[in-house]
């Protein structure tokens, strides 16, 4: 059986510079097509929320050892580190997503980036998908669970994506697993859309700790955790670019899940470097992608939402009850 500390890591520093070059070279990845308003299976509505959800897990920020404030003016006692949750979404929304899933992933290619097979930028092909980031009432719950204001994240491709895991076997000898990294956005919210009894292998494991603490040798594996996502449906919310996860290979069956990205927009701050985005979309493309997002970032909160077409979430709308409550 595989190990989590056998699982590899993905590329940092020159390694990175060296895949946006072959990356470059090779064309870019998928975000492409639409698919067929006709295969999408109902559309998106707050109803496919579900009120009585559970909050199974969480640590903040601070419970890793972060002491100081990724954002201005957050502490990090207030920020969402790992939450886990179950019953977001009724089961006819997670039937959606399943066949959305499905049916993109015909689209899906391999690469050696550190989900292998993937399909990106989502909301563009699906409706019920981009619905569903930009419904308020589907933010505002996010943002209660993140301890921040949530909007969309601004760049389409490092967005959405759907991920598919399979055994090396039926993959061109290819393992299909997520290797150990830290997301370039930091609001992000991994929903699994398949059943435990699905497939075998395939853990989500993260490391309780700083990043800059991490070693995947540690025989011991001190402070990996292994996230329990038994249930299509079932969600983990974490802040990706300080948590250090990944996903385990799968031996039998199909893994499949959704990663939905989010961006606060009353900070200016951004973890995703250049380097992230041009190993995984080519240095041209990443070029214009990421102006495009400087200029997103600048401007003002109020004015992101009514753009979007929401009424903002201010940071008086986080109080949460339930969660206080939950952790209490
Ligand atoms: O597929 C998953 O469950 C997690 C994948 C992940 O970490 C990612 O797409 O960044
Ligand atoms: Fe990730």
């Amino acid at each position: 059986m595989n190990k989590g500390n056998a699982l590899p890591v993905f590329a940092r520093g020159f390694d990175r510079v060296r895949l946006a070059l072959q990356t470059s070279l090779a064309g870019g990845a998928n975000v492409d097509g639409t698919l067929d308003a006709s295969t999408e299976p109902m559309r998106w509505t707050s109803d496919c929320l579900r009120d009585g959800y559970e909050l199974r897990y969480r640590r903040n920020l601070d419970d890793l050892g972060y002491g100081d404030e990724p954002m201005r003016g957050t502490r990090t006692s207030a920020l969402n580190a790992v939450c886990s949750l179950r019953g977001l979404f009724t089961d006819e929304a997670i039937a959606a997503l399943r066949e959305i899933g499905r049916a993109l992933e015909g689209s899906a290619s391999s690469s050696n980036w550190i989900i292998s097979k993937r399909v990106r930028a989502v909301t563009n092909r699906s409706r019920f998908i981009d619905d569903m980031m930009h419904d308020r009432a589907f933010l505002l719950r996010l943002s209660r669970l993140a301890g921040a204001p949530l909007i969309p994240y601004p760049m389409v491709n490092a967005r959405s994506q759907f991920n598919y895991y399979y055994p090396t076997a039926q993959r061109d000898g290819k393992e299909q697993l997520g290797m150990w990294h830290t997301d370039g956005t930091s609001f992000v919210l991994n929903i699994v859309l398949s059943d435990r009894s699905d497939y075998a292998g395939g853990n989500f494991l993260f490391y309780e700790s700083t990043a800059e603490t991490f070693d995947r040798h540690d025989p011991a594996r001190t402070h990996v955790k292994t996230a329990s996502l038994d249930k299509a449906g079932d969600a983990l919310l974490i802040y990706g670019s300080k948590l250090f996860h990944g996903v385990e290979p799968v031996t039998a069956g199909r893994r499949m899940s959704l990663v939905l990205s989010f961006h606060c927009p009353y900070t200016r701050e951004d973890d995703n470097g250049f380097w992230h985005l041009a190993s995984d979309d080519g240095i041209p493309r990443t070029l214009v992608n990421w102006l495009a997002l400087r200029r997103s970032l600048r401007d003002d909160a109020e004015m992101q939402y009514y753009r979007l077409g929401l009424a903002p979430i201010r940071a008086e709308d986080l109080k949460d009850t339930r969660l206080s409550m939950a952790t209490s």
